[in-house]
């Protein structure tokens, strides 16, 4: 039972209304309007596949305030309106688990994970072939659930296995947590477990707040997750991106669970929990290491870290006869990623320079191998940052890897500080070109004044030219152009379509074949489009996106060279910032010489002609975008779809011509399918799009 008093000694099914209030019109309309943005919460935030627009969401919510206020004996604490306001507690109370939270045992190689299957296939001789569920391993903090008569009467953290703190106020707080079970049949007591957890962009977003307003970073998503859920205030831990995803079942008592832990978890979901869509059933131990192979794959383009892959016995009724050793089941185990933080020398700050000047410190660390790879070099950001760190050169230092991003340092060990340690002192001139360095009031950035004097700009707006989303010139990688600029045979971009093949053959490491095909990749490079090659000069703050926008708003090259700010400010995402990054870089005479160079040698792309929108390939067809893409947001979709004269509705219907479907696709899709509406998964949707002249690129 629950330990939580006030809140909870309550009735706790939906009949309480009935003993609260005599007005059975405003009851139903209560209970209605609970099962609305119960639903509407669970599609947003479980299945990621929002249905209600938010207005109408914040419209019912609204009425739902009204009523509780004004008929104070209509609220209940598995109200919507009730996740955030109870008092900041003092202490956590204890909580002694019914079933005790085991912890894992760990795997750090396949030949871990073949004694593991060996050890299970050996206590159950019996069976010829085991199939295990198997899911990533998230790197939050493990929590307890526990439902009465479906609502959440107390949450628990795991402590050490045997009693944690009761921290139900903060996980109330959590969206895609249910207050009250969705559907029905579920067991009259049901406890759920899963770990909290703070997404990277949650995290990243969090992070950059924190470092503007001057106040404390969270090392990783982890702490950040356990900083979120320690939080005495529950108003604090309202305020933190904190996702739930359950993985399995404590207890239940007074209903029926299915037998295999993969459907349990099913079950899961359609009582409102988040479940993990990579979670699949495999056969044997050649299926878990391929799971593993995949996952480590994917592991970088999750939402969130994760530190492994968990692998359980999907019968339940094989778990039993398998039973526990010590902490841990025997008939699970979680296989980790190779760690990724690690200690190591700050041997010295070098200061480079990049495409717009910026000035970037970074560490050039004692190699030290971190999450698969050896990392040498770590970015330090700017003064403030090395400020916040109070790292000196000497320092043994803690470097993370998180995904495919640049290594961090993340903290300094101060404990094994040298006395030789050495102030890092930040260059009043460029280290390359020796211009004077501008630091912009309220910026932390510091810039190289020295433009394209500077070889280090140079180079940088040279690769980021030849790029793959910009010119895409095949085989000339960072280390050539460097090569090219040092020797002298080019000095911007331009000069690549000069470049002659002797000059090229008697470059180090460069043979005869190479500079030939180097040549012709340049040259194909001349056929593109307009997007690119905007892209590709390098504008500031000129993206991809931005420079898709500027195309479709401008059309042709000359419109756009010459619009002023009014018409650059009527272009989608083009603010006041980076219209005039726009105006000053077309106003530069220098620019004005290479883009006139460039097409003067032949560069051309196709011309975009305005079409009425009756004209557009996909006009007067209505269209709807559901699930989760791997390559694009279902934003980027619906504004192709537009792109292409395309209506973007809402909701699947008798007249919708096509459904754009991604992975976790729910409800818009069996209604498509019932419809025998067009289904177009991500394959088919990029298909149609490169059909009508939209390369997307991720
Ligand atoms: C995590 N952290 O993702 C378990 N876990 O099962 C998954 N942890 C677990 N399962 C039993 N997916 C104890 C811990």
């Amino acid at each position: 039972m629950s330990d939580q008093p006030s809140l909870f000694d309550e009735p706790e099914d939906d009949s309480s209304f009935s003993q609260n209030t005599n007005d059975t019109s405003l009851m139903a309309e209560v209970k209605q309007l609970h099962d609305q943005l119960n639903q509407a919460n669970y599609q947003y935030y479980v299945l990621d596949d929002p249905q209600l627009p938010d207005a109408e969401y914040d419209r019912l919510f609204h009425r739902l305030k009204e009523i509780e206020t004004s008929h104070p004996e209509c609220l209940t604490p598995d109200s919507p309106t009730q996740r955030v306001g109870a008092a900041p507690l003092s202490h956590f109370e204890q909580v002694t688990h019914d079933v005790p939270m085991l912890s894992l045992d760990n795997a750090f190689d396949a030949q871990d994970m073949r004694d593991f299957n060996r050890r299970v296939s050996e206590r159950i001789k019996h069976v010829d072939e085991v199939f295990y569920a198997c899911e990533p391993k998230l790197d939050g903090i493990a929590v307890s659930l526990l439902y009465e008569g479906g609502l959440l009467v107390r949450a628990a953290t795991r402590g050490d296995g045997a009693v944690g703190e009761n921290i139900t106020q903060n996980i109330r707080t959590v969206p895609s947590i249910p207050l009250k079970l969705l559907g029905e049949n579920y067991p009259a007591v049901l406890e759920v477990r899963g770990e909290v957890y703070m997404p990277k962009k949650g995290f990243n977003d969090f992070n950059e707040k924190a470092r503007a307003r001057e106040e404390k970073l969270f090392v990783n998503p982890r702490n950040a997750a356990a900083g979120s859920l320690r939080q005495l205030d529950p108003k604090i831990t309202a305020t933190r991106p904190l996702e739930f995803c359950c993985y399995s079942l404590g207890r239940a008592e007074g209903g029926e669970v299915p037998a295999k832990h993969s459907e349990i978890l099913s079950q899961f979901s359609k009582w409102g929990f988040k479940i993990n869509p990579e979670m699949r059933v495999v056969k044997g131990i050649e299926g878990c290491l391929e799971y593993y192979e995949q996952l480590a794959e994917k592991r970088n383009s999750l939402a969130y870290e994760i530190d492994g892959i968990v692998f359980k016995v999907d019968d339940i009724n094989l778990q039993q006869q398998l039973g526990f050793v010590s902490r841990a089941p025997r008939w699970a185990i979680a296989h980790k990623f190779p760690a990724q933080e690690e200690m190591t020398l700050l041997k010295d700050v070098e200061f480079q320079v990049g495409r717009t000047g910026a000035i970037t410190p970074v560490a050039r660390l004692e190699p030290v191998f971190v999450g698969g790879v050896t990392v040498s070099n770590a970015t330090l950001h700017n003064m403030d940052e090395i400020a916040r760190l109070g790292v000196m050169v000497g320092d043994t230092v803690i470097i993370r890897r998180a995904g495919d991003v640049i290594p961090q340092i993340v903290s300094v060990v101060q404990s094994k500080r040298p006395a030789s340690a050495k102030a890092i002192v930040f260059p009043l001139a460029c280290p390359v070109c020796d211009s004077h360095i501008e630091r912009i009031e309220g910026e932390a950035v510091s810039r190289c004044s020295g433009g394209l004097v500077c070889a280090a700009q140079r180079k940088e707006a040279i690769k980021h030219f030849a790029s793959r989303k910009a010119m895409d010139i095949d085989g000339l990688g960072d280390k050539l152009v460097e090569q090219l600029v040092d020797e002298g045979l080019i000095e911007s971009f331009l000069d690549l379509y000069s470049l002659k093949l002797d000059r090229l053959m008697n470059l180090e490491r460069m043979g005869e074949k190479s500079a030939q095909n180097l040549l012709a990749s340049i040259e194909a490079s001349k056929q593109t489009t307009l997007p690119k090659f905007l892209y590709s000069l390098g504008i500031r703050e000129v993206g991809v996106a931005t420079a898709q926008n500027l195309v479709n708003h401008f059309l042709d090259l000359k419109i756009l060279v010459k619009a002023d700010l009014d018409a650059l400010l009527e272009v989608d995402d083009v603010g006041p910032i980076v219209a005039e990054h726009i105006l000053s870089f077309f106003a530069e005479p220098h620019n004005q010489k290479i883009i006139d160079g460039l097409l003067n040698i032949g560069i051309s792309w196709p011309v975009i002609e305005k079409k009425d929108a009756s004209e557009l390939p996909l006009a007067g067809q209505t269209f709807v975008v559901t699930g989760t893409l791997a390559s694009m947001g279902r934003d980027q979709a619906k504004d192709y779809l537009q792109r292409l004269g395309a209506k973007v509705a809402g909701s699947v219907s008798a007249k919708t011509h096509g459904l754009v479907a991604g992975e976790k696709a729910g409800s818009k899709l069996t209604k498509a399918q019932d419809l025998d509406v067009a289904i177009l998964d991500e394959t088919a949707f990029l298909a149609l799009l490169n059909q009508h002249g939209i390369s997307h690129v991720s």
